[in-house]
């Protein structure tokens, strides 16, 4: 099973064989040193961060379903190198259903739902290979959702509108940057128009392609983002109405935040700390103060970032949270219905998703995980069996879709 492509990685395995050399060397002297220094830091680390520790968890916290609880997950097979997955109502009747992207097969799979958390089995539609990201919206505003997609190796997004009784149109595709990774979609310009961000993760850009209509986008604006960009969510950070948006910056470690000038064209970017490879990304309000916060996964650190809105867009507060593994993928949601959002993420080496709940002000409990198939790698959430209680759709590098349904 393949790695998933990681952005920067070209020039992070050339750097390691020029090393590869004094890298042995180094390592003869340094093994014992290390030894040393990695039991020390381990028993630091046990006894000053208490997240570390998944065994004696105890929620001292009386909120709603303390103790989560998950059917056993569903899995349904998917295309060779699923990739990227994104929900939403793909034919009329009103049941949500799943889109992925299936790298490898270079197709996209939709599995409509019959809206007792199964589905049907993958119809697929032909796209091309290196499909990185999916997402659904109504882009021409005929009240039927549309599927947008990015082409990484085309250096393009592709949109395929809804036709109604479950047929797309071929996708059109409109260039953007190199390798373009991640998108969101919003009206930047508040012209009733929709527009797109596109993150081109090698160019450290991002392009925003403005008012769609007509099939077509009327112009398109670059602005510069961080180092391998992988990520972008598109909230209103600053509350003046007009949508800003956020990226993470892997090799940079950091994120940038992009502030609307309340024209749809936007300031330079802001620079705030994360962990280590900062990759997936999700905003919403975590302290119920109204403002947007932003969570990010840390690849290399193995952790989560949560950056605190201080109300005018400035994100100087951050908490982590440690989640082991490579995470990849984090989604929002309140999972127990409190009103308090809670974090889902998942660890792309191991076979859980990872549930951090809401303590009611912004701070989470210690992870509770659930068992999925190997190697998780992009979730995302809705009702799928339509109870009112906020499930998990995730998919993984076995080739597969889980489903799992909240019993809380
Ligand atoms: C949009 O479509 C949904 C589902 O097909 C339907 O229930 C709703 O009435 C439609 N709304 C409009 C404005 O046409
Ligand atoms: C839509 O685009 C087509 C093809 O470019 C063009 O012929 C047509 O006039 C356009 N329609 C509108 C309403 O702009
Ligand atoms: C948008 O607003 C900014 C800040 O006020 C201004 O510098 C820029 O020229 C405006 N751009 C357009 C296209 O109106
Ligand atoms: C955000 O802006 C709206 C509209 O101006 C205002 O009503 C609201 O109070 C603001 N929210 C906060 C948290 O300041
Ligand atoms: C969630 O909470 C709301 C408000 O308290 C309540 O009306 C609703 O029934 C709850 N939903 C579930 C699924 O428990
Ligand atoms: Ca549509
Ligand atoms: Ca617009
Ligand atoms: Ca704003």
């Amino acid at each position: 099973m393949q790695e998933p492509p990681i952005p920067g990685d070209q020039h992070k395995k050339e750097n390691t064989l020029s090393t590869k050399y004094e890298f042995l060397l180094w390592t003869c002297v340094l093994i014992p040193v290390s030894i040393i220094i990695g039991v020390i830091a381990i028993v630091i680390v046990i006894r000053y961060q208490s997240s570390f520790s998944s065994i004696d968890i105890k929620y001292d916290i009386d909120i709603p379903c303390n103790s989560l609880k998950f059917a056993k997950y569903a899995s349904y097979s998917t295309g060779k190198g699923v990739y990227s997955i994104s929900t939403g109502y793909l034919d009329s009747d009103l049941l949500l259903d799943i889109v992925v992207t299936n790298y490898d097969a270079s197709n996209i799979g939709i599995y409509y739902g019959s809206g007792n958390g199964k589905f049907q089995n993958q119809k697929s539609i032909t796209a091309t290979s290196d499909v990185s990201y999916v997402a659904v919206r109504d882009m021409n505003n005929d009240n039927k959702s549309d599927i947008i997609l990015a082409y990484a190796a085309l250096n393009k997004i592709a949109i395929l509108i809804n036709n109604g009784n479950q047929k797309f149109s071929s996708p059109i595709t409109y260039p953007v940057g190199i390798y373009p990774y991640w998108l969101d979609i919003s009206d930047f310009n508040k012209n009733n128009l929709l527009d797109v961000v596109v993150v081109n993760s090698p160019d450290n850009s991002a392009t925003i392609l403005y008012d769609y209509y007509n099939l077509s986008f009327n112009s398109l604006k670059t602005y510069t983002v961080g180092n391998d960009v992988t990520a972008v969510f598109v909230a209103d950070f600053n509350n003046d109405s007009y949508p800003d948006f956020v990226t993470t910056d892997n090799s940079d470690n950091t994120i940038s935040v992009v502030i609307n000038s309340k024209n749809g064209t936007f300031k330079n970017r802001k620079t705030y700390y994360t962990g280590i490879e900062p990759w997936g990304l999700a905003s919403a309000d975590l302290n119920n103060d109204n403002f947007i916060d932003i969570v990010n996964t840390n690849y290399g650190s193995y952790t989560l970032s949560v950056l605190f809105n201080d109300g005018y867009g400035n994100f100087n507060r951050r908490d982590t949270y440690y989640i082991g593994g490579n995470p990849i993928s984090v989604a929002l949601a309140d999972l127990n219905n409190d009103t308090f959002i809670d974090i889902i993420t998942t660890n792309y080496v191991d076979k859980y998703v990872y549930i951090l709940l809401n303590k009611q002000n912004g701070k989470f409990q210690t992870y509770q995980r659930f068992s999925t198939d190997k190697n998780v790698y992009a979730i995302t959430t809705g009702d799928f069996n339509q109870d009112g209680k906020i499930d998990i759709a995730l998919i993984t590098y076995q080739n597969t879709l889980n489903i799992l349904l909240n019993l809380c």
